[in-house]
């Protein structure tokens, strides 16, 4: 039986055969769906339509499940610290001289297409890093920002011997703010946000990052001057530090800042009586307090807190303070609960 189709059944098909993008297929499957004429003599070509638009929609599924959840990295660490910047200006190269992480190192530019995370030590903690594709580009996809979103603190890594350093941190500045991600820099390496207490304001509906300028390739051509001129260009707005992955003590004291710029602290617990012994660490918010310390050990231990005894810079040994004590990095803490 002939399916007498009609010339907008055409139409959509015409459309369906252009489409590129599953999306975009599957719109048209659906458009056709619609408009196939209902009777016996078209039962086999819905039939047909159905089951292409079920094989689609599965794929696109797929994709789409697989791409959220191959973007999305759990934040581990002191903190989480994606590096951003313009085509071939060493976010790779610089993850690779800082983590045991692998990312594609070229000569070219756009050579990154999917995140890769690292996890960066310094002393006795580790820093997550993530090395992004570049944000310079043509289309960039979404999930880029949505990696740099929940950051606590990003790299925005510029080249010091490109011709156009300036336009590279603008450019990506520019970006981030079409996203509604505004950058100011880490207060704590000496840069301040245009909002309260020197924190950057977020504009609505978006966020603000705390943000470290990074100049790379310091063993290059004329990047001595163009170091110069961007630390002084920039300086009260981004705080500006030099790197090169040739130089290990360049970037030891890389490492240190980053960490500088994160704003934590660590925190040494011990039980009441024993001896001092400092294991791994626990990474809190510069400003935290005794009874913030007390809940990341345990609900419990911070429900029935009574005291404290600090060892640290700010207080004598094993001096007796309450749960409102401010902590300092480094401070080891006897949690003392219920009648001890
Ligand atoms: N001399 C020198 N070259 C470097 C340094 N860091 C990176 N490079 C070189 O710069 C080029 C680009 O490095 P990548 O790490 O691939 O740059 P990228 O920013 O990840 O590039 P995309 O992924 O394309 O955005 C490579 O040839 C690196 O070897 C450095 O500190 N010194
Ligand atoms: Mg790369």
């Amino acid at each position: 039986m002939p399916a007498n189709l009609t010339p907008q059944y055409h139409a959509a098909e015409q459309v369906f055969r252009e489409a590129k993008t599953t999306e975009e297929k599957i719109a048209g499957l659906e458009e056709m769906l619609r408009l196939i004429p209902k009777h016996k003599g078209s039962e086999k070509l819905q039939a047909d339509l159905k089951r292409r638009l079920s094989k689609l929609r599965h794929e696109e599924q797929k994709t789409a499940g697989g791409k959220r959840a191959g973007h999305r990295i759990p934040r581990q660490g002191a903190g989480q610290v994606p590096l951003v910047g313009a085509p071939n200006v060493g976010k790779s190269a610089l993850l690779c001289a800082l983590t045991q992480a692998r990312s594609e190192v070229a000569p070219y530019p756009m050579t990154t297409f999917t995140p890769t995370p690292g996890m960066m030590p310094f002393e006795d903690v580790q820093i997550q890093l993530i090395d992004l594709p570049p944000l310079l580009a043509d289309h960039v996809e979404s999930w880029v920002f949505e990696l740099i979103r929940p950051a606590d603190l990003l790299l925005l890594l510029v080249d010091l011997t490109a011709v156009d350093p300036l336009q590279q941190v603008d450019g990506v500045c520019e970006q981030l703010a079409g996203k509604r991600i505004a950058v100011y820099g880490a207060p704590a390496c000496g840069g301040t946000g245009n909002g309260p207490e020197g924190i950057g304001e977020a504009p609505p509906g978006g966020v603000a990052k705390p943000t470290l300028l990074v100049g790379t390739k310091l063993d290059g051509a004329k990047a001595d001057d163009n170091a110069d001129f961007l630390r002084e260009y920039y300086a009260g707005r981004f705080p500006f530090v030099a790197v090169t992955i040739a130089d290990a003590p360049t970037l030891e004291s890389f490492r240190r800042t980053v960490f500088t710029a994160l704003r934590v602290l660590r925190v040494y617990t011990k039980a009441p009586g024993r001896k001092e012994e400092r294991g791994v660490p626990y990474v809190l918010p510069q400003g935290s307090t005794v009874w913030e310390v007390a809940n990341l050990v345990h609900k419990e231990v911070a429900a029935s807190l009574k005291y404290a005894r600090i060892w640290g810079a700010r207080a004598y040994d094993g001096q007796r303070v309450t749960r409102d004590y401010v902590v300092q990095d480094g401070d080891l803490i006897e949690l003392h609960v219920g009648g001890a």
